[in-house]
């Protein structure tokens, strides 16, 4: 992997470039955003814990449903993917009430139009994963849609598709996770249309950044669940006085070495893979 391409996409931590028509380069940095702020100090590591935890799942779920994946690079942060014409709306997995899915639930009983139980407790497991949609705003926050507005923006063939591979994909990870002591409470996926019209799995899948991992030593309903990677990171800011707002405060060496190591735990944990075999060769999650 030699040539980057040109500069298709830039998130908070991480960058897609066109390597042509058919290929796309993704490269995930070490940047580290909390509050919607990205800190000023790197973890070092993080982009390749995500990369490497993404691969993993890809390779473990493409028999389930087929993925973007075509090549991981030897820097272990970056990976070939093909390219693919993405769906106007993510895909969020919630298998646990958090987040906007608790609050939406507060309001009216329901997420995304879906109605659940009454008197369900915050980060309570949910009688069966639900998909609610969401529409990529240009600026992060994503808004909330129900199933029946995803279906008239995919078309409803394509949304039922992408609905089931997206089950599919948190029923499996979630089920690995938990006999692994990670509860996955929720996941953000991406799905595409390959050039044969199959709905394909795309961008990163089930890493700590587009996912809710609490420990499940601790796990207790009834209120906010501490985020197994950024808990620390969070708390140390907030103890700092810090606003939330930018520029987020430099982490010093000890936080930023216990934050490093919460996500080579996470990797470790999740894959069974020593993190030091994935440096030495990435391709060992594959
Ligand atoms: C994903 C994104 C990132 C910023 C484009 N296989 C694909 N085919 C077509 N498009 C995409 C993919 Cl992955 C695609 N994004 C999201 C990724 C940085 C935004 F690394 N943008």
């Amino acid at each position: 992997m030699s040539e980057r391409g040109a500069l298709l996409a830039s998130g908070k931590v991480r960058d897609v470039y066109a390597l042509d028509d058919e290929r796309l380069l993704l490269v995930a940095s070490d940047r580290i955003s909390t509050f919607d702020v990205v800190l000023p100090t790197p973890i070092p590591d993080k982009g390749r814990v995500l990369t490497g935890l993404s691969a993993f799942w890809f390779a473990r779920t493409r028999e389930i449903v087929p993925n973007h994946l075509l090549e991981l690079g030897d820097d272990g942060r970056s990976t070939i993917c093909r390219r693919l014409e993405m769906l106007p709306v993510e895909m969020v997995v919630r298998g646990y009430l958090s987040g906007s899915g608790w609050v939406d639930y507060q309001a009216n009983g329901e997420v995304c139009g879906h109605v659940l139980p009454t008197g369900l407790l915050e980060s309570q497991q949910l009688p069966e994963p639900i998909v609610t949609p969401a529409t990529k705003a240009v600026e992060g926050h994503d808004l909330n849609i129900d199933e029946e507005e995803a279906a008239a923006l995919c078309g409803s063939d394509r949304y039922l598709q992408a609905r089931d591979a997206a089950l599919a994909v948190y029923r499996f990870a979630a089920r690995h996770a938990q006999e692994r002591g990670i509860v996955l409470a929720d996941t953000k996926l991406e799905l595409g249309v390959d050039s044969g019209g199959r709905v394909t799995l795309a961008d990163e899948a089930v890493t700590p950044d587009s996912s809710r991992f609490w420990p499940r030593d601790g796990y207790r309903p009834g209120g906010p669940q501490p985020s197994f990677d950024k808990q620390f990171v969070r708390d140390w800011c907030l103890a700092t006085g810090w606003d939330r707002t930018y520029p987020g405060p430099e982490l010093p060496d000890d936080v930023v070495a216990g934050t490093r190591a919460r996500y080579v735990e996470a990797f470790e944990r999740l894959t069974e893979i020593e993190f030091d075999a994935y440096l030495a060769d990435p391709k060992v999650v594959l």
